[in-house]
């Protein structure tokens, strides 16, 4: 039997060793409820610029405390991954006229799948170090985008970074998260865009979040403040205007509902502002001086797959349904169907 960890603080650094040893980039600790953000998520819902998306704005309440979700929960650990690419993006290399854009956290592996076999692998080394005593057994619960929880608001409340003006959570490099040095600072020689402070904890908004609700007592981190300065390119790229103000965002206006989300595009989609975009929208990431030469994510199965890169909109336009599902699977992309991508793309063509 090993020792059992007394201190909140020795089982908060357990769980982030372990995070580390199956790949997440970033890890941090806080408390159950984020009540300012769950305010402003409530200001947003309220004034419609959840876009009426059933799954973001009914039951609102659940979002108020984690355990409401799970009231076994007393601390939240926050992970980040990484899926940074050095592919140029839609501005710096702009699609043709005959080419879409396929948002980047959709030009890998779909991340679900991914950052969920991360974490059952986390959860597995919790229930070893409990086998072995080291910490209580108890139950865990994992979420990666599709649970009711704030996950942005989360993680900067864990120090895994800011949410800026983009409404986007920024890192901003070095320490992986609760404000710790993560991984060894490579000499200058060595060193790559990215890892000034650290390897594995580039600076920048591409990452993907996901959370553990854990009934263990956890020492909390302390939250990330905000390094959006003056700036406002974010807010003044936005082909659609969908900031109604820095740091809120209307998701009837953004380009990446009227492409994945909305049940009709042709009822949302306004075709002069839609640009190339098939999939998402990556406009408001691109310019943040934040993700300024991002380094490359480790994770090889999120890395763009070539044909997601400027597909060909004829090649796209020509898939039946079957052919349509063999083309992305195991892709993100298939929280589309054939049918709505066709009509994103006749929206791309009319304008
Ligand atoms: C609903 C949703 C969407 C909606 C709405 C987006 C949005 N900004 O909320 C749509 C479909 C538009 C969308 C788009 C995208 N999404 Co999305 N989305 C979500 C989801 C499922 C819920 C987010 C939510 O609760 N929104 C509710 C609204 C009201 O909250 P909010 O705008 O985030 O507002 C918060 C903050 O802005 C803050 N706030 C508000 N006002 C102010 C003011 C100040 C001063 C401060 C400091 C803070 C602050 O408090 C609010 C509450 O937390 C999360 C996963 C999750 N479960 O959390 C992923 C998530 C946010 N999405 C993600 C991604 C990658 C995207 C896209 C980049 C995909 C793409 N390339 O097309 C775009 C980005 C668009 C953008 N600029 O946000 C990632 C973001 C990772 C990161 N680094 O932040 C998440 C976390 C998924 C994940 N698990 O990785 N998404
Ligand atoms: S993802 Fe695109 S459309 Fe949506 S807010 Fe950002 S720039 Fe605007
Ligand atoms: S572009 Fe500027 S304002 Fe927008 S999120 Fe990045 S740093 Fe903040």
């Amino acid at each position: 039997m090993a020792k059992e960890l007394e201190s909140a603080v020795e089982r908060a650094a357990r769980v982030k060793a372990h995070a580390r040893a199956v790949g997440f980039d970033l890890v941090g600790v806080t408390g159950t409820a984020v009540p300012e953000a769950f305010a402003r998520f409530s200001e947003a819902v309220d004034k419609g610029y959840g876009a009426g998306l059933p799954w973001l704005v009914d039951e609102p309440e659940l979002r108020r405390d984690v355990r409401n979700v799970w009231p076994a929960a007393r601390s939240v650990v926050v992970l980040g991954v990484s899926y940074a690419s050095e592919v140029p993006g839609y501005l710096e290399a702009p699609p043709s006229a005959d080419e879409g854009w396929i948002a980047r956290y959709a030009q890998g592996r779909d991340y679900h799948e991914v950052v969920r076999r991360m974490l059952v692998q986390l959860v597995r080394k919790l229930g070893d170090d409990a086998a072995l005593g080291a910490i209580p057994s108890v139950e865990h619960r994992i979420f990666v985008d599709t649970g009711p929880v704030l996950e942005k608001a989360f993680a900067q409340a864990a120090g895994l970074g800011w949410i800026g003006k983009n409404t986007l959570l920024i890192h901003p490099g070095g320490p992986g998260g609760g404000g710790e040095p993560y991984g060894p600072v490579p000499p200058a020689s060595l060193r790559k865009p990215g890892e000034e402070h650290g390897r594995g904890a580039a600076r920048g908004s591409w990452y993907f979040l996901a959370v553990v609700l854990t009934p263990l007592d956890l020492a909390a981190d302390t939250p990330e403040t905000d390094h959006c300065g003056t700036c406002r390119r974010c807010l003044d790229v936005c082909p659609t205007q969908a900031f109604p103000a820095p740091y809120v965002l209307d998701a009837r206006r953004c380009i990446a509902t009227w492409t994945i989300e909305a049940p009709d595009p042709d009822a949302m989609v306004v075709p002069e502002q839609l640009g190339q975009h098939v999939f998402g929208c990556d406009l408001c990431q691109e310019v943040c001086p934040w993700n300024r030469r991002p380094s490359r994510s480790r994770h090889v199965a999120l890395r763009p797959r070539p044909d997601n890169v400027r597909p060909a909109l004829d090649d796209l336009a020509s898939l039946d349904d079957d052919a349509f599902r063999a083309r992305f699977h195991r892709s993100a992309v298939l929280r589309v169907t054939r049918e709505h991508m066709g009509k994103v793309i006749k929206a791309i063509r009319r304008a």
